[in-house]
């Protein structure tokens, strides 16, 4: 199977963490789409789906997959792995947590994206507000879960790593670790682990108000 990735995408990076966490490396090849912007169709991308966007998982003699949630929900069934809680309230604690965690990486990505491509549009300041808003009271809500955190991740815990990880690389000025102990501690952590190590990006931290390439998402 061939997983295609960027560097910096956060939700490309929950993909590749889990495959690190479920020790499943040597089966997955990754496969880095090189330049990746909502203003140029990827080739690679596009050529696995109509979304173009990363991550995809290409599987030999069957569909490729996306999105991130799809794709790591695949690698733990075909691994037999518990990454994904199968019943009970734990099932939906891991889902909630992941769909937190979705929503922060799509609220940061696209203010990324907006940041370079669409200045000065009417509104984009409230825009920017709202975002920010949103990704304030996110890392509150799980600053205040954290005691609930399992020491074995599952998908909640490790797309959490992975939302933080991408403020840090993208959003510095964000200062989400204000008032946050309990959270920061968890994911000074968590960031020990190897799966997060190895993953890390190696694309150069760049502040939110810096002028965005093509490579810099
Ligand atoms: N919901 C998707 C989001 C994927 C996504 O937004 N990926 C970004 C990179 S971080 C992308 O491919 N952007 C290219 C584009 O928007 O055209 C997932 O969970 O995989």
């Amino acid at each position: 199977m061939i997983l295609l990735f960027t560097d910096a995408s956060p939700f490309a990076r929950k993909c590749r963490v889990l495959i690190e966490e479920l020790g499943v490396a040597d089966s997955i090849e990754l496969r880095d789409v090189g330049a990746l912007s909502p203003l140029d169709a990827n080739d690679m991308a596009c050529a696995q789906g109509p979304l173009g966007k990363v991550p995809i998982l290409i599987r030999p003699l069957a569909a490729s997959l996306y999105d991130s949630s799809v794709i790591c929900e695949y690698i733990n069934y075909a691994n037999q792995a518990a990454a994904f809680p199968v019943e009970g309230e734990a099932r939906w604690r891991a889902l909630r947590l992941q769909a937190l965690a979705d929503g922060m990486m799509e609220a940061a990505v696209a203010m990324r994206y907006d940041t370079s491509f669409r200045k000065n549009t009417p509104h984009a300041d409230q825009w920017h507000e709202r975002q920010t808003a949103r990704l304030l009271a996110s890392v509150k809500t799980l600053d205040e879960r954290v005691g609930s955190f399992r020491a074995i991740p599952t998908i909640g815990e490790i797309s959490v790593a992975c939302a933080l990880g991408y403020l840090d690389l993208r959003f510095g000025n964000l200062s989400w670790r204000r008032g946050r102990q309990s959270l920061e501690k968890w994911f000074s952590s968590f960031s020990e682990r190897p799966s997060m190590v190895v993953t890390a990006p190696k694309t150069p931290n760049i502040n939110s108000t810096q002028e965005l390439t093509l490579e810099t998402i």
